[in-house]
C-alpha cells in the first residue's frame, strides 16, 4: 500500500497527491500537520529523518523528497509517457526543470511564508523585511523564467501537448500564491498572462483533481483575507 505523508497545504504535497489522483494510483494521505509540528514527531522521523514532507512509504520502501518521488511513482506504476518521458533527451528536459524548481521557484513558499504565514498562522516573530524583499527578487525572477522561457510555446512547459510531473510541481507552487494579499497576487499574475492560462489549462484538464488538491490552499487563503478585514475594521 501508498502511503502519502504530509499535507495538501504543502506544495510539493499537493503535487504528489495530484499526480496520484491524475493516474488512479491508490494511495492512502497520513496527515502531518506542520503548525502542529508533526513533522518532527518520532514517528514521522523515521521515516524522513530530515523531518521535511512529503515522504511516502510504499510497502515499506520509505522515500522523501518530491521531485524524486514523482520520478518513482512515474517508473514504478503503469502511467502515460507524457508524465515522464522514456526518451533520454525528452526525461533530461523533465529532469532539468524539476532541479531548476528547488533553487528558484521554490523561493515562493519562502516568500509566501514569511510574508503571510509566520507571524499569523504559525505564531512565530516576524520576518525581517529584507529577508522578505530578498525572497520577493528571487521568486519574482523565477517566475519571468517560467512565463518567459518555459511557457513560451504552451499549453504545459515546454511546449508539451500533455503534462509532465514537472507541470505537476511547479503549478503546485504557484498556486501558494493564493495566499497573498489580492493586490499583491493581481500584481504578480496580471502581467504574466502565460503562467495563469497554464493554470486554467492544468485545472480544466486535470478536473476534479486540480481543484480537490486545492482545497486546503483555498481555505487558508479565505482565513488570511477575513483576518485581513477584522484587522482594517477594528482599526476604523
Ligand atoms: N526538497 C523537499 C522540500 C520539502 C519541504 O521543504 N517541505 C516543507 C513543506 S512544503 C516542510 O516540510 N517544511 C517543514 C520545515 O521546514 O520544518 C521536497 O521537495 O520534498
Amino acid at each position: 500500500m501508498l502511503t502519502l505523508y504530509g499535507s495538501l497545504r504543502s506544495q510539493p504535497t499537493r503535487a504528489v497527491a495530484l499526480f496520484c489522483l491524475a493516474n488512479s494510483i491508490e494511495y492512502q494521505l497520513h496527515f502531518i500537520d506542520l503548525s502542529k509540528k508533526e513533522h518532527k514527531h518520532p514517528g514521522f522521523l523515521a521515516i524522513n529523518p530530515r523531518g521535511l514532507v512529503p515522504a511516502i512509504t510504499d510497502d515499506g520502501f520509505n522515500l522523501a523528497e518530491s521531485a524524486t518521488i514523482l520520478r518513482y511513482l512515474a517508473v514504478t506504476r503503469s502511467v502515460p509517457d507524457h508524465w515522464y518521458p522514456a526518451d533520454a533527451k525528452r526525461r533530461a528536459r523533465i529532469d532539468a526543470l524539476l532541479d531548476w524548481y528547488h533553487t528558484n521557484l521554490r523561493q515562493t513558499a519562502r516568500y509566501v511564508f514569511t510574508k503571510e504565514l509566520q507571524e499569523t498562522v504559525f505564531r512565530l516573530p516576524p520576518a525581517k523585511k529584507e529577508e522578505v524583499e530578498s525572497y520577493k527578487r528571487n521568486m519574482i525572477a523565477a517566475m519571468d523564467t517560467l512565463e518567459r522561457e518555459f511557457l513560451t510555446e504552451g499549453p504545459f512547459l515546454l511546449g508539451a501537448s500533455k503534462p509532465s510531473i514537472a507541470d505537476l510541481l511547479l503549478a503546485c507552487e504557484v498556486t501558494q500564491t493564493q495566499l497573498l494579499k489580492k493586490p499583491d497576487l493581481e500584481a504578480l499574475l496580471g502581467p504574466r498572462p502565460k503562467i495563469r492560462q497554464w493554470l486554467e489549462t492544468l485545472e480544466s484538464n486535470l478536473a476534479p483533481h486540480f481543484s480537490t488538491v486545492h482545497s486546503a490552499v483555498r481555505k487558508t487563503a479565505e482565513f488570511l483575507e477575513k483576518k485581513r478585514n477584522s484587522k482594517l475594521q477594528s482599526a476604523l
